[in-house]
């Protein structure tokens, strides 16, 4: 899976030391702001793996948690940042059902709890065209996946956000059907890099950034990182989503960062980097392609965009 010569990638899976002290530091602090369930009594085992992070130098903390797409919260940047403190994310359930023979409700903190955390400097390409680096903390969505015990009948999975109008006022407006919903294959839920973000930057989500729990595909348009996620279903059949709902030619289903298919409306050859002046050219995947290329061998991705 990891390949040795990818300039961006660590080439094992071992605890960087430097990293884990420093982790441990930033995560004992946020134990008295109410994060206890990032830390939990088993925090002398957390152990932050980087093998899947990207080296590159990480977005400052105050554009990734100032410059957000969280529609619920209104339409413009700096509208999450500044509306989503009404977001009550505790306490909080998470449904995962469907085709499974264990379906049940966690609470959040019952969730993160016995999960080995793991930062992830994943890089974040928009659809809009801009970019950010930024460092997750969270668990791989293969190991929620698999406490639920799917059946041969969960060939995809469907995620939905919290539908709660009184806390978010977007959610008053027709912008998109709500709630917001996503999906994913069954193989792409469950592949190695599909991470379920329940931190940034060491500390517990922002809520602008969809705290609790919020979904992170890297290889894939920001869109499909679904945030504050309430119910999570395995389901037989390709799951309708958000965006694919409001624009159907503009937003499938896949929404694999991909620099030859253009937007109907700009150009996906280049993105900004968040804090760069010069615009960068955009890579297959998102640079994530020798990692999940294979997962759409034999497609057509003009048309499954
Ligand atoms: N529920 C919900 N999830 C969402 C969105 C949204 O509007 N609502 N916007 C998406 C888009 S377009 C992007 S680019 C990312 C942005 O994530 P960030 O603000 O944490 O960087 O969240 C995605 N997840
Ligand atoms: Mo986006």
């Amino acid at each position: 899976m990891l390949i040795r010569n990818a300039p961006d990638l660590t080439d094992n899976d071992v605890t960087d030391h430097g990293l884990y002290l420093r982790r441990r530091q930033v995560i004992g602090g946020a134990a008295g702001l109410g994060l206890a369930g990032l830390a939990g009594s088993a925090s002398a085992r957390l152990t932050y793996s980087r093998g899947l992070s990207t080296s590159e130098k990480a977005t400052p903390k105050k554009d990734v948690t100032s410059y957000n797409n969280f529609y619920e919260f209104g339409a413009n940047k700096d509208d999450p940042a500044r509306n989503a403190g009404a977001l009550k994310a505790r306490p909080w359930t998470v449904r995962v059902d469907g085709a499974c023979e264990a379906p049940a409700t966690f609470g959040i903190d019952d969730l993160i709890k016995g999960k080995k955390l793991e930062e992830r400097i994943y890089r974040m390409r928009c659809v809009e065209g801009w970019s950010m680096v930024i460092p997750w903390v969270g668990f791989p969505l293969k190991d929620l996946i698999a406490a639920v015990k799917p059946t041969s009948k969960a060939r995809f999975v469907a995620f939905q956000t919290l539908m709660r109008p009184s806390e978010m006022p977007g959610q008053r407006r027709n912008i998109l059907q709500w709630p917001y919903r996503e999906g994913l294959r069954i193989d792409e839920a469950t592949h190695p890099l599909t991470l379920m973000a329940v931190g940034l930057y060491g500390d517990a989500l922002p809520n602008q950034n969809g705290a609790p729990l919020r979904l992170v595909t890297p290889w894939k348009y920001g869109f499909k990182g679904i945030k504050s996620i309430v119910r999570i279903s395995l389901v037989e059949k390709m799951p309708a989503t958000a965006w694919n709902l409001s624009a159907p030619r503009e937003y499938g289903f896949y929404s694999n960062v991909n620099p030859a298919v253009d937007h109907p409306r700009w150009s996906q050859a280049t993105e900004r980097r968040i804090g760069e002046f010069r615009r960068r050219e955009t890579l297959p995947f998102n640079g994530y392609g020798q990692h999940v290329a294979d997962l759409y061998r034999g497609m057509d991705l003009r048309k499954n965009f």
